[in-house]
């Protein structure tokens, strides 16, 4: 069915299927490395590009391209790129856009390590980049080089939860022929779609909201155009970090109740956060929703909900937040994110340790600082285990 004229959620569900010949409802798993051709003319004429078809799995393969064509359609885009992680889309990004000597700005506050092996691999490779606060406009615009050939933003930030007016930063990086990568991953494309507001690649780990259920890995890229989109595409198929066909399935499996699941924990994710704010013990708490929120009209302009991501501080600092991550029985004390249950994690210690403690402390990381992924489970049992387990303190 042609969906591109439909609603987001009709995507969600029928975008990217193609008509399998014995009518299966979803498309099936072709868990297969490579595709006979039906004769040397044929294999030839494929990879010339001269005819489409399918050719070997790293580069191209039914299952992956049913998602990725469903994710290029979420995400209003020209083409998608499945891959085995989000660090491999990350890669392959830095590797498709930047050669040596060239220049990079990204949000000071990221998934630690999509900022570390820029300042360490890419950085060893001859890529210069400076990690600052993207919020800022004028300080993004006083960072501009010669040889800046790519921003790139995290929006909302992990974990800091800082937003970047996307519309913004892509005017100010278009007038100097600059390209704007953003990771959605916090956000879900249900939540925002930087591609309309002017980004030109939109970055997911799949892992987290899109998947939904914490049993895969994977990432994926979505490119605005044709010629974006034929760099990046190399890039996967060179380094190899391609999705496989069943992780794909899973993937679609997950992603078709998105708009469902993304809801429901938004709404609990307010109700936490209103919780936590109006405790004694805690110091702040940073969500999108709430009107504390220092961005909170940009977050109303940008996100159609305030997502399911909250990031606070407990006074008493980190061994207070230690305290409540060893004693939340229904939370799981782990990393990762964006799974229909609820997830608690110190990032200094965890997903932002590659970082140097110096650059924590200029990303406004503290060492103080937990994050919260909120499931969709009840919302009553969410708030009463965090009360139990903040009384411990
Ligand atoms: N981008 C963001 C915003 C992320 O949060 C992550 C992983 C990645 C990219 C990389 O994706 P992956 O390779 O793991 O699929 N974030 C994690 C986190 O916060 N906890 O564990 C992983």
């Amino acid at each position: 069915m042609n969906t591109k004229n439909k609603g987001f959620e009709t995507k969600l569900v029928h975008a990217g299927d193609f008509n399998d010949q014995f009518g299966a409802a979803v498309p099936p798993i072709y868990q297969t490395s490579t595709f006979a051709f039906k004769n040397a003319d044929h294999g030839a004429r494929l990879f010339a590009g001269k005819e489409k078809g399918f050719i070997y799995t790293r580069i191209n393969n039914p299952t992956i391209e049913a998602l990725e064509n469903k994710l290029a359609e979420l995400e209003n885009g020209f083409g998608g790129i499945a891959f085995a992680s989000g660090m491999g889309a990350v890669s392959a990004l830095y590797a498709a856009l930047l050669k040596q000597g060239d220049h990079m700005i990204g949000s000071a506050a990221m998934y630690g390590p999509s900022r570390s092996i820029m300042e360490t691999f890419f950085k060893d490779f001859g890529v210069e980049s400076t990690f600052l606060d993207t919020s800022d406009l004028q300080a993004v615009e006083n960072a501009i080089q010669s040889n800046t050939k790519l921003i790139y933003i995290e929006t909302p930030t992990n974990p800091t939860m800082v937003l970047t007016d996307i519309e913004a930063i892509s005017k100010l990086a278009h007038q100097h022929n600059i390209l704007v990568g953003v990771d959605n991953t916090f956000a879900s494309p249900y939540l925002q779609n930087p591609l309309n507001m002017g980004a030109d690649i939109v970055l997911h780990s799949l892992t987290k909201f899109i998947n939904g259920h914490a049993d895969i890995v994977g990432g994926a890229l979505i490119a605005k155009d044709e010629e974006i989109y034929k760099r990046l595409r190399k890039a996967m198929t060179y380094f190899g970090a391609n999705m496989d066909p069943h992780q794909a399935y899973m993937v679609i499996r997950g992603v078709k109740t998105l708009s469902l699941r993304v809801e429901r924990a938004s709404e609990n994710a307010m109700k936490v956060a209103e919780f936590l704010e109006n405790h004694p013990k805690i110091a702040w708490v940073k969500y999108p929703g709430l009107e504390s929120y220092p961005q909170y009209e940009l977050a109303k302009k940008q996100m159609k909900l305030p997502g399911a991501m909250i990031s606070f501080e407990i006074k008493g600092g980190l061994e207070a937040g230690k305290t409540l991550m060893n004693n939340v029985k229904l939370s799981l004390l782990a990393v990762s994110l964006g799974g229909i249950e609820s997830l608690i994690q110190h990032p200094a210690s965890m997903t932002h340790a590659s970082m140097s403690k110096e650059a924590r402390e200029a990303a406004n990381i503290t060492d103080g600082l937990v994050r919260f992924s909120v499931g969709i489970e009840n919302v009553e049992d969410i708030i009463e285990d965090l009360d139990q387990a903040l009384g411990m303190i």
